[in-house]
């Protein structure tokens, strides 16, 4: 789209002929020996001890699963446990090089690579910060039970401390690194560069290319490591994720300051078998992993297979590419070959596989292999690699006494109200700028921007200075108003960036950002791929580095192709990270119209529904802007939701019209737009001003007043002011343009139920467009509630109006029949 780039017919239609470069296989064939110049004894005995630590503690994982006890210490652990024995080297050589700012992103096989990371971070780090680590990390939790009978050094304490705050949190204990809400698949530690683990196949793909995103826009040190698995190619996150992280925008429209490839390795954890599914030979058609950056770009993601049983041939790896990374000229892409020689998980007998490619793997173990090369180079004696074996099984056994110990090491209690998850769904916090003292990066000072120049001209209010309506165009719309906030918090917050599809040169497919590209470089506004899943899971690992960021999703329908990233990653980090990870993230969701049944869906429900989302849905000028800004102070995901039916609503409920200036509106907090005292009338969305139609005629003709309360937010919700009301009228209609079924309307309806039945004469009663798709722009009228459904249910099932004949059968049997017909 950008108008630099010129698109001649006479290039593109030329003959030629596309060359792919050869791909390097297990190019390292370097020994022990020949290495003893690049690495010290110490390092390379090191290597050798981190993967006999690991291989330790994998050990112990599956005798407990699979007989309950190890070394005579009995346990039954009720949770996962997918074990990455035989993988070790592969994760020790990975970690060797990286240092506190490198970070990983995990798979549910990640015990080794947090271990790994960890050990590395600890040989890393001094003695002073690393206690000042250990005492910060949640008040020195996991260090008071470590510390009682340690020994040693400050570097001992740590491995104790790593050891045991990894096997805790996958025992679900408080103590543990996340506060037992992680558990085996999501387990890390932050402070040693180890970042989420993601339970669902591939997830870390584009949470990690949103963490690279993060490093490079705000010129953050370190490189970003996706380990992802082999099975996980055939995930669409992971092909978004790698569309995303390639695009040409980066290494040709950003800035000099900004410009060049992401600093990510993705790193394929190729043990050759998703579960049971083998992706060589079954499932996929690659047949050398390494072939996938053939055709994502030039540089074929400069991508490789690596000899991941060979910990030195890792670490020559992850060595080059730091440096193509340090270039500026990723991502990069690792095939790294590796194998598991336990099941997919302890109860998985491998009925996939023959027993004999299991041995012919292990004949080759790295925790074999390497120290045999290591005795074979003189580096040490198999005596001090017994020695080293034996000690890191005790180191082990230590831990694992004490995080099975309930005394030691209790669970947080859940049964408690303001428990641990009731702090950590949402972190409930407002910042106004992540790094205090940075100057956001703009083009133009705020007051020279174009539209904002043009929105002065208009009215700020639906009314001119008589009362007279004045015609929409004159008027500042709800588009403008959002448009007014985001530009506010782009002056103001320099972590602050938005993307999404047409988001630049378009202004966005509904115009909100028209105006913005105006004001902002590149790497603060741009377009992304049509990948919604890569669109928010970026925004995830942009947020989860200390960023804050607005993306766009450009109709509800479209949520399904981000369901992983809003419904199980957006909403759950906070959460399951014991409340140490913060979620800036506004996700922006138009709600459609006039498009036909796929777009045209209101799914606020579907997003209410899920726990640790923030839910808005504005239908003001005023209150669009003020919920904006205070989502883009706040610390939670929200999802932002914006009717197309109102983009140019003008302001008709707040004196004097919107505001000029920033505000904020206090997400939760719903809104009386009418006063009245015979109904009470709650909608969510749009359906506010039929509701408000409704409300005149039911006044004017039948004499009942309804008071109409607008909700503005879903989650959180204040039953406050529609219980007041209701206690009032004593009797509720709720409404919107969703689907009846499940509505957030429904939610609500069964709530005030519950809290106010006392004081209600009647059910409350709930419209919402039928149960049906939307049918075209010209029957549209049939399927989101009219004012005529909001008399002919007050009519059924509020009170009688006189001399009312109901549009649409609304009555008790009707609404049986449907039922049951599923409609
Ligand atoms: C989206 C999703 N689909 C399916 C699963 C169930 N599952 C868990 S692990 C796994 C296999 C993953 O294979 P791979 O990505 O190669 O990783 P590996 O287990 O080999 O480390 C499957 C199918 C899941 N967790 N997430
Ligand atoms: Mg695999």
């Amino acid at each position: 789209m950008p108008k630099c780039q010129f698109i001649r017919p006479y290039d593109m239609r030329r003959r030629g002929r596309l060359e792919f470069e050869p791909i390097p296989l297990n190019q390292y064939s370097k020994t022990v020996k020949d290495e003893l110049g690049s690495f010290t004894k110490d390092q390379l005995v090191a290597i050798a001890r981190d993967m006999e630590i690991i291989r330790a503690f994998e050990t112990m994982l599956n005798e407990v699963k699979l007989r309950g006890n190890w070394k005579g210490v009995e346990y039954n652990h009720r949770g996962p446990a997918h074990l990455s024995i035989g993988q070790e080297a592969a994760a020790v050589g990975q970690a060797f090089l990286l240092g506190v700012d490198d970070h990983i992103y995990g798979s549910h096989r990640s015990h080794g690579e947090i271990l790994a990371k960890g050990l590395s971070a600890i040989r890393k780090i001094d003695d002073a910060p690393l206690v000042a680590i250990m005492k910060g990390y949640f008040d020195g939790a996991c260090l008071k039970v470590v510390e009682k009978d340690a020994s040693g050094g400050v570097k001992d304490l740590a491995v104790d401390f790593l050891v045991y705050g990894a096997m805790a949190e996958i025992f679900g204990r408080e103590a543990g690194f996340n506060k037992g809400m992680g558990g085996s698949m999501h387990a890390f530690f932050p402070p040693f560069g180890i970042y989420p683990n993601n339970a669902v196949v591939g997830g870390s793909a584009d949470i990690a290319v949103g963490a690279a995103l993060h490093k490079h826009v705000n010129h953050k040190p370190g490189i970003v490591i996706a380990n992802i698995g082999d099975a996980s190619a055939g995930c669409g996150p992971v092909w978004e994720a790698i569309c995303f992280a390639t695009m040409d925008q980066f290494k040709e429209l950003w800035d000099k300051d900004h410009r060049g490839g992401l600093p990510l390795i993705f790193n394929f954890v190729n043990n050759f078998y998703g579960m049971g599914g083998q992706p060589v030979g079954e499932t996929m058609g690659f047949k050398v992993l390494a072939r996938l950056g053939a055709g994502v770009n030039p540089s074929q993601m400069h991508a490789e297979r690596v000899d991941g049983f060979n910990p030195l041939a890792v670490i020559d790896a992850v060595r080059r590419k730091k440096e193509i990374l340090e270039r500026r000229e990723g991502p990069v892409l690792l095939d790294t070959v590796t194998y598991r020689f336990s099941g997919h998980s302890p109860s998985d007998a491998s009925s996939y596989r023959e027993k004999a490619e299991i041995e012919a793997w292990q004949g080759v173990d790295p925790t074999v292999c390497y120290p045999e090369a290591l005795v074979g180079a003189g580096v040490a004696t198999r005596a001090e690699m017994e020695e080293i074996r034996a000690r890191c099984e005790d180191l082990v056994l230590k831990a694992f006494r004490k995080a099975v110990d309930a005394a030691v090491s209790p669970r947080a209690d859940l049964r408690k109200e303001g428990c641990l998850l009731d702090r950590t769904m949402f972190s409930n916090a407002k910042i106004a700028v992540m790094e205090p003292g940075r100057k956001p990066e703009v083009l133009i000072p705020k007051k020279e921007n174009p539209r904002l120049k043009q929105l002065a001209g208009r009215s700020r209010s639906a009314f001119d200075a008589a009362g007279k309506r004045l015609p929409k165009t004159r008027c500042i719309g709800i588009r403008d108003a959002i448009f007014e906030a985001v530009l506010d918090r782009f002056y103001e917050e320099a972590a602050l960036v938005a993307y999404g599809e047409e988001n630049r040169d378009w202004g966005g497919a509904f115009g909100v950002y028209r105006g913005l590209t105006e004001s902002l470089p590149y790497h603060r506004l741009f377009n992304a791929p049509i990948s919604e899943g890569a669109i928010v899971g970026t925004a995830v690992g942009y947020a989860l580095e200390g960023g804050r960021a607005l993306v766009e999703l450009m109709y509800c329908d479209f949520l399904g192709r981000a369901g992983d990233e809003v419904f199980n990653q957006l909403s759950k980090w906070q959460s399951m990270s014991g409340g140490l990870l913060r979620m800036p993230v506004v996700v922006r969701i138009s709600v459609g119209s006039k498009y036909g049944a796929q777009h045209s869906q209101d799914w606020t429900a579907v997003c209410a529904h899920i726990p640790g989302l923030k839910v808005v849905y504005p239908a003001t000028p005023y209150d669009a802007k003020g919920l904006m800004y205070s989502a883009l102070l706040a610390t939670d995901p929200v999802i932002f939701l914006e009717s197309q039916q109102t983009y140019d609503q003008p302001e008709l409920f707040v004196k004097g019209g919107v505001p000029a200036g920033a505000y904020e509106i206090p997400i939760g907090e719903p809104d009386v737009k009418r006063a009245g005292g015979d109904l009470t009338v709650v909608t969510v969305g749009p359906t506010l001003y039929r509701a408000l139609d409704a409300a005149a005629i039911l006044e004017t003709k039948y004499g009942v007043s309804c008071e109409v309360i607008d909700a503005r937010s879903v989650v959180p919700f204040n039953y406050d002011k529609v219980i007041a009301s209701v206690n009032k009228t004593r009797r509720i209609l709720l409404a919107s343009d969703a689907c009846e079924r499940g509505s957030a309307p429904q939610t609500m309806a069964a709530r005030i139920t519950e809290l106010a039945f006392d004081s209600l004469d009647a059910p409350p009663v709930v419209i919402g467009a039928r149960n049906w798709i939307t049918p075209p722009a010209e029957l549209e009228d049939t399927f989101f509630p009219q004012p005529a459904d909001f008399l002919d249910a007050v009519h059924e099932h509020v009170t009688r109006l006189p001399g009312y004949a109901p549009a649409r059968k609304a009555d008790a049997s009707t609404l049986r029949k449907r039922s049951a017909l599923g409609l």
